[in-house]
């Protein structure tokens, strides 16, 4: 990341924090080629929901820093997953899809999920299937570099994983796994940490004030398959209301996601609260019962004003993030203090 993040710095300008501007683009990570994509997306007349899902496509096809899109974050039996949505701000629908396989381009099939059928989201097998129905291709997600990842892990005895109260005793040994008799309540196995991120979350306002916002991840390596994280789910992994703005959420999706973040984030900017406010509310809220948790939230109104917080913890004190508006011109890399 530290490379990622030089060689961002030296491409972008630096932008003095929280200027107000419409249209908008803000993403999280330095994950620049995105927000450029959505903000051309924006320049040449598309909507903000065409900004949102270019943006995570462009970080899909590039796989963003590995943890977007194909070949990143093997799970234990060394298939990439993905998770992605999508959500209209005007109308409050939604198109997600989760643990979907061989499938490149997951935000697409999220659309498609929010456009071409009445649900919010589909899973699994089923969902690549869909995918290949509305005319996306199939094709195998796994890379020299997963495969490498996966290998490696195999011949680590399977260190980390993300088991707990099973035999045999997965701090040391691979599965399979059966239940232990007992179930130790406090036993904390490990949760993703600063290693395991990188999803990008966007959001895209328009002059207007049309509202859309959008997730993709790869989810976290070696996670259990069929593991879905906070990405795809409404107001975890993002969430709009053109009425207020919209939030979008990154880090350990299986903490992040029972606490609604990005919700929650929107509901206090409805009530009066700027942008930076919302998004440390969120992050305080998970940190009362998580005080060391990894996450970062994304945060912007339908005045143009933008924010963001993050729960500071070791190796992870900083927060990049990618905002386009009138004001920087060309997509612009910033930050913010972890508290
Ligand atoms: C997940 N939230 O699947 C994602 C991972 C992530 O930054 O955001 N990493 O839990």
């Amino acid at each position: 990341m530290c490379l990622v993040v030089v060689v961002v710095y030296s491409l972008t300008l630096l932008l003095p924090l929280g200027q107000a501007s419409l249209p908008l683009v803000i993403n999280t990570w330095p994950f620049k080629d995105a927000t450029g994509a959505a903000w051309g997306a924006l320049q040449s007349g598309g909507s903000v929901l065409d900004a949102v899902e270019k943006g995570c496509a462009r970080c899909e096809a590039d796989q963003c820093d590995g943890s977007v899109g194909y070949g990143g974050s093997p799970d234990e039996n060394g298939e990439t997953t993905l998770d992605a949505m999508i959500m209209n701000g005007d109308t409050m629908e939604v198109g997600a899809v989760a643990d979907l396989r061989r499938i490149k381009n997951a935000v697409g099939v999220a659309r498609a999920v929010m456009e071409r059928t009445t649900h919010t989201m589909l899973v699994g097998e089923s969902a690549s299937l869909f995918a290949e129905n509305m005319g996306f291709t199939a094709e195998d997600l796994t890379t020299n570099k997963s495969l490498n990842i996966f290998s490696e892990w195999l011949k680590g005895n399977c260190q980390p994983n993300y088991r707990k109260n099973v035999f045999p005793d997965p701090s040391a040994h691979c599965g399979p796994y059966k239940p232990r008799a007992t179930v130790r309540d406090k036993q904390m196995r490990r949760h993703a940490n600063v290693n395991s991120h990188d999803t990008i979350g966007m959001i895209a306002i328009d002059q207007a004030g049309h509202v859309a916002a959008g997730t993709s991840t790869n989810g976290l390596t070696h996670k259990v398959p069929g593991r879905v994280g906070d990405s795809p789910i409404a107001g975890a992994g993002a969430y709009a209301d053109s009425s207020v703005g919209g939030a979008a959420a990154t880090g350990d999706g299986d903490v992040m996601m029972r606490f609604l973040p990005s919700y929650l984030a929107v509901e206090q900017m409805r009530a009066g609260a700027d942008p930076s406010t919302a998004c440390k509310t969120a992050i305080s809220r998970i940190k009362r019962h998580y005080a060391d948790f990894f996450g970062a939230i994304i945060c912007a109104n339908t005045t143009g004003h933008y924010g963001a917080a993050c729960n500071k913890v070791a190796g992870f004190s900083t927060f990049f993030y990618m905002v386009s508006n009138p004001e920087t011109d060309k997509p612009a890399l910033l930050s913010v203090d972890c508290f």
